[in-house]
């Protein structure tokens, strides 16, 4: 599971991904800061079954709080779009090849409208036009690709353009589907701008990440007019507020867990104010709404579902002794197999079944497991 972080540039993309990742990425206030691909881990939340099961928890791949389990995906953050992209504008479009490494993307936007379509300082610019940019150019890029397909006789249209898009994981059926269901019969201008609408739509779901909020004078109503505009879901958030917390949090000035805010060492008075305004974000908003943003791309947008494994489904441990060591996420429609594929080829290899060990039932093979469901492959 890769999820892409794209959007125009100076908006907050690279804040954004470090304060998720805690990577080191380059992050300043001007355009084209990020020229190379910043890639990290991050991690959805899900509740950890262990209260349920009345057990203690020893996570391996997937860290658990009070709690709550943090389940690994990997996160790409790449350099920042503006208009005529396509043309070669500012950075060209060219990086968004790695974006298109990942199976879902959050689009950043500056809901502030304190930078312009340049990145560059402004005063109530409109960010629907951003999002429209971003859209625009993907459009335009996939439709360059697939113009570029050579149909020779009898070759299969949709094998054609799929081999044209290898890399940008789109899926087979995705293009057979808008290949028959539009009939499509030939590649020109029309079809191809058709084709790059449908698989964009269909394979990249999205989501928006209304950054910069802090900074926002009638956030509600910039809010409200996005969302009369958009069909994606729009989070509110601030990436500058969660990096400085998860960061205080790091070095042991503060305890910062979800919403809740504990002071550890004597601040100083200016670090004091800044906790003061992330603090009244936090009260107004309920949170920062990065981890949000995440969550709602890849648990409620994409529908993804989360999974346990076990090797004894009675001890719920692992054969080191750990107890629900190991999370992971799967598509909506995996089966315990697919989810042997994900723990490892030899226990796919070996795949002998799988028990739900809420119920201690053997699960059939075709049946797609269950969001939070506990597993034994049976090998
Ligand atoms: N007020 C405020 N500023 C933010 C927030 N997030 C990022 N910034 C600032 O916005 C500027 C740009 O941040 P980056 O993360 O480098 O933006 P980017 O989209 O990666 O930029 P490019 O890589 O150049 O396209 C920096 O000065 C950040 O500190 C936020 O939530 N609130
Ligand atoms: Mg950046």
């Amino acid at each position: 599971m890769k999820v892409g972080i794209i959007g125009r540039t100076n908006v907050g993309k690279s804040t954004f991904f470090k304060s998720l990742t805690l990577e080191d990425v380059q992050i300043e206030d001007r355009p084209f800061t990020t020229i190379e691909p910043n890639k990290g881990i991050a991690y959805v939340t899900v509740k950890c079954p262990e209260k349920e099961f009345n057990t203690k928890c020893t996570p391996h791949n997937s860290p658990c709080v009070n709690g709550v389990r943090f389940v690994p995906l990997e996160m790409i953050d790449v350099a920042g779009l503006i208009e005529g992209a396509n043309e070669g504008k500012g950075l060209g479009n060219k990086f968004l090849s790695d974006a298109m490494e990942a199976d879902g993307l959050i689009q950043v936007i500056d809901i502030s409208g304190k930078t312009d379509g340049a990145g560059n300082p402004a005063i109530n610019y409109d960010p629907k036009k951003d999002v429209e940019m971003v859209r625009n150019e993907l459009r335009l890029w996939i439709k360059s690709i697939i113009l570029r397909v050579k149909l020779h006789g009898v070759e299969d249209i949709s094998e054609a353009v799929y081999k044209a898009l290898s890399g940008l994981k789109f899926k087979f059926p995705t293009i057979k589907e808008v290949v028959k269901n539009l009939n499509i019969k030939s590649i020109d201008e029309h079809s191809a701008e058709l084709i790059s609408d449908y698989v964009l739509n269909k394979d990249k779901p999205m989501v928006i990440a209304a950054n910069k909020m802090d900074a926002a004078e009638n956030l509600k109503d910039r809010l409200e007019d996005l969302k009369a505009h958009f069909k994606y879901p729009i989070v509110p958030c601030s990436a500058a507020a969660e990096l400085t917390l998860k960061e205080a949090n790091k070095h042991g000035f503060i305890d910062y867990y979800q919403d809740s805010i504990k002071i550890k060492k004597d601040l100083n008075k200016e670090q004091i104010k800044a906790l003061d305004i992330i603090n009244q974000i936090i009260k107004k908003h309920g949170n920062t709404g990065i981890q949000q943003a995440l969550n709602e791309l890849v648990l409620n947008v994409m529908k993804n579902k989360v999974v346990f494994t076990v090797e004894d489904e009675k001890k719920l441990s692992d054969s080191r002794g750990r107890i629900l060591p190991d999370a992971y996420i799967v598509e909506q429609n995996s089966t315990p197999h697919d989810v042997a594929e994900l723990v490892h080829s030899d226990v796919a290899k070996n795949y002998k079944g799988a028990i739900d060990c809420r119920t201690g039932l053997k699960i059939k093979n075709d049946e797609p497991v269950k969001n939070e469901q506990v597993l034994k492959i049976i090998v």
